[in-house]
């Protein structure tokens, strides 16, 4: 092997590290949500609202094939912050009913715009509360409460473009292994390893690496 082949193959490896470094900070950039199972099929969105003492959730908002939504349908909020559930109106009939969690969210069933039904989440609420609309809930009106910072987690999004494959971090998290750090260790040894050949070769041949740069 020449010298400038080993040459080329070395700056390969080193590109190689590099990208696979760049690639991690991206997977790194992803947001991380609350699981929240009982909306994954309903309209409304979701929205992190830690750090606010106040939010406020529309109920018959646009989503569901109507004015059949929360809006937004899940949030994730510290304990101590009341949530004030605001009727816009629309779509007929709506109530706050919990399915389930700790918090035993349950208003009237009301149809007029402007009428409002609070909760204040404590520490006492820590956890997540899922609940729906009675009237609506076959139609996808649901919501659910993510409070404070002991509930289930997962990454998403990441702003798309460059990062790390969404398959491969998908099956990080199953199996519960940070393969992204096992595969940057990995590309680093396979760098460190073609040094270490390209020195063998450099001293076996009697080739400095500091001379004669045009004249091989
Ligand atoms: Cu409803």
């Amino acid at each position: 092997m020449k010298r400038r082949e080993l040459l080329r193959t070395a700056g390969g490896a080193t590109a190689a590290a590099t990208a696979a470094t760049a690639s991690s900070g991206v997977a790194s950039a992803q947001e991380v949500q609350p699981e929240l199972s009982h909306i994954s099929d309903a309209d409304g969105g979701y929205e992190d609202h830690r750090g606010e003492s106040e939010v406020t959730v529309e109920v018959g908002a646009s989503g569901n094939g109507g004015n059949l939504a929360f809006s937004p349908a899940g949030i994730w909020i510290d304990p101590g912050t009341t949530v004030i559930w605001e009727w816009t109106g629309e779509g007929g009939g709506h109530n706050v009913q919990n399915v389930d969690g700790p918090a035993a969210l349950g208003s009237e069933t009301v149809s007029e715009a402007g009428f409002t039904y609070e909760f204040e989440f404590t520490e006492d609420h820590t956890g997540i509360t899922n609940y729906e609309c009675v009237p609506h809930s076959s139609l996808g009106m649901l919501g659910a409460v993510a409070v404070g910072e002991d509930v289930p987690t997962k990454e998403v999004g990441g702003g798309g473009g460059g990062g790390w494959p969404t398959e491969l971090d998908a099956f990080a998290h199953d199996v519960g292994v940070p393969i992204q750090k096992h595969y940057v260790g990995i590309v680093s040894f396979l760098g460190i390893a073609v040094s270490l050949v390209f020195t063998f070769y450099v001293l076996k041949y009697g080739e400095s690496p500091n001379t004669g740069q045009g004249g091989v």
